[in-house]
This record gives structure tokens, sequence and C-alpha cells, in this order.
């Protein structure tokens, strides 16, 4: 058996069309709870313990906090053009750049504040939804999916990023 893949902690993003209504829920809640798990995955590490790459090559925890942040907006904008537009199609951004832009040098609560911010506006439009097939498709796949598929990718999101510093952080026994 090959050994698991670091990047990937809990196996690849899912893109389920339809959630049944025990999945929305847990989803919803996990979504829910991202930034307060965030914020715990980060407490007490040093500016130096930040910086570390959460695997060889890979991003630091600081760069990660800070995509999760730009990842969310993204998922937001998604969400709001998905309810006020007919299968909106949304905009790519390059997530590896984005991540080297000098926002990402900053401390993580300004991130960890912002997903507050964020998740709070977020889950209060997700809570209104009716229609969880609402479509929108993403040109880089030139695939159409609903609103299920964007609950359960980005509660995904957050647990697989939050997976990768408690590794970190396992591995260093920090
Ligand atoms: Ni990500």
């Amino acid at each position: 058996m090959s050994a698991p893949d670091p990047r990937y902690p809990l196996g690849p993003m899912p893109t389920p069309l339809e959630l049944t209504l025990r999945e929305r829920q847990e989803a919803l809640r996990q979504l829910r709870e991202l930034p307060q798990r965030l914020r715990a995955a980060v407490q007490g590490l040093t500016d130096a313990q930040l910086d570390t790459p959460y695997r060889e090559g890979g991003w630091t925890v600081r760069q990660v906090v800070h995509h999760v942040a730009d990842s969310h907006m993204n998922a937001f904008f998604r969400l709001k053009l998905a309810l006020t537009e007919a299968n909106p199609v949304v905009k790519p951004y390059d997530e590896g750049t984005w991540a080297d832009l000098p926002d990402t040098a900053l401390p993580p609560h300004i991130s960890l504040n912002l997903l507050d911010a964020l998740h709070a506006r977020l889950l209060t439009v997700l809570d209104g939804v009716t229609d969880w097939s609402r479509p929108w498709t993403h040109p880089a796949q030139g695939r159409t999916y609903t609103l299920d598929t964007l609950l359960a990718m980005y509660a995904w999101h957050g647990r697989h990023h939050v997976a990768h510093i408690s590794a970190l952080r396992g591995q260093h026994g920090w």
C-alpha cells in the first residue's frame, strides 16, 4: 500500500450533484465551525512555525490560512452568483500565485477575523437556500455543478486545510 498523499489528507474534493438532508446538515455544520477550527489549528504557533511549509515544497501555515480566506471569498461570490443568475459561469483564479501576493505575509488573525465575518454572511445565505439544485458552471473543468456541490466542496475544503496544519503540528510535536 502506498503512503497517503500529504496534499490530500482527507482524500480528493467531493463534487456530488445532490446531498441527502443529513449530508447537507453535516456540511453546513462543518462550514459553520470552520473559522473556530482554523483559529484553534494555529493557536500558539510562533512566527517561525507559521512560516513552516505544511509539507516539503508546500505552502506555509500562514499561506494556508490566507488561502482559505481567498478561497471562501470566491465561494461566497459563486454562491451569490448562482442564486441570482441562471447558471452563471464562475471566474477561476490562480490560487498558487494568489498565495504569493504580499497580503499572505500578514499575521493569520487578519484572515481569521475575515473568515469570522465572511462565514457569518456565507452561512446566512446558505441557511436561506431553498433550491439546492441551482446550477453554476466552472469553465476550467467545463462542468455544471449545483449548490449542493458548492456546499460539499467548501465544507471539505476547510477541513482539508485544517488537516494540513494539524498533521504538521503532529509531526513536529507542536
Ligand atoms: Ni485549498
